[in-house]
């Protein structure tokens, strides 16, 4: 492992992406923008909101491009079909200009504030810093109701189990990298829907980036889009794809030096 690549970060480092990936997100981008535009002013540092737009219906790019207008902070990317989630962080992630990249969900069931956290644990060294719901310093103030809570778990778990061993949980919408990883792990991202973040975290891993696992506030947004059933299914014979990527060589982790191989200890 290169030891340049983990040494602490100082101001250098100054500068944040926030990628807010929305599909028909009208009803939350009135709350949701003005809330992150004011966060983003407080910081004095370069920033910027991007905001995906995956295909909405309902006019979601126009409200965005409206709400963000005197901001001048703020871009829209505009997909004209859905991809899904995963395919639009991986857009924003790639256009990102700043050298600390987040992603949000559009609803801020993690409050944007807890971005300092997550950016403290990337200056400290870490390439990846996630937000979890599941340590024992997390504050849930609002929990999902009871059957999506119980399925967002179980399927912690089994990736925790299969994938990840020692990450509580993958699935929370909150993640920050340093941009440089950032783009090295979502180019190599295959997954376009809603398991994209533990095929991330899995190839973070096995590139020997430094991830961590960091308590946040959760207040959970009930209007969630997720439709349990055809998600919970798709994301399962995701996590086998994860392992036919490697197995086919999809990630090109062939090409791995050896200063870069994954870190046995983790
Ligand atoms: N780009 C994109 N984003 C999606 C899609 N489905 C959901 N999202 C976004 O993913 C985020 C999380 O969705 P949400 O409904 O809050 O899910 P939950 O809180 O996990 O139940 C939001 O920002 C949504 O706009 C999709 O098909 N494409
Ligand atoms: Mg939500």
């Amino acid at each position: 492992m290169d030891p340049q690549r983990h040494a602490a970060r100082g101001p250098a480092e100054r500068g944040l992406s926030i990628v807010v990936p929305a599909y028909n997100e009208a009803h939350r981008l009135p709350d949701t923008l003005p809330r992150l535009i004011d966060y983003v002013r407080q910081l004095r540092e370069p920033t910027e909101i991007i905001v995906v737009d995956d295909g909405s219906v309902d006019g979601t790019s126009e409200l965005a491009r409206t709400l963000g207008r005197a901001a001048g902070c703020l871009t829209v990317l505009q997909s004209p079909e859905n991809h899904g989630k995963g395919a639009s962080v991986r857009r924003g992630v790639l256009a990102a200009r700043h050298p600390h990249v987040l992603y949000t969900d559009a609803d801020l069931s993690t409050p944007i504030e807890q971005a300092a956290r997550l950016r403290a644990a990337l200056a400290e060294g870490a390439d990846v810093a996630i937000g979890s719901r599941r340590l024992a310093q997390s504050d849930v103030q609002v929990r999902q109701p009871w059957l999506r809570g119980l399925a967002g778990r179980t399927f912690s778990r089994f990736v925790s189990l299969c994938l990840l061993p020692g990450i509580r949980d993958s699935q929370c919408g909150f993640k920050a990298f340093r941009r440089e990883a950032a783009r090295d792990l979502f180019r190599r991202q295959r997954l376009t829907r809603y398991s994209f973040d533990a095929e991330v975290l899995w190839l973070a891993r096995r590139l020997g980036y430094r991830v961590a696992e960091i308590p946040v506030v959760w207040r959970n947004d009930p209007r969630s889009q997720i439709r349990l059933m055809r998600d919970s299914c798709g994301m399962l014979l995701d996590l086998a794809r994860i392992r036919f990527n490697c197995w086919t060589g999809r990630y090109g982790l062939g090409r791995i030096s050896s200063s870069s191989a994954p870190d046995p200890q983790r």
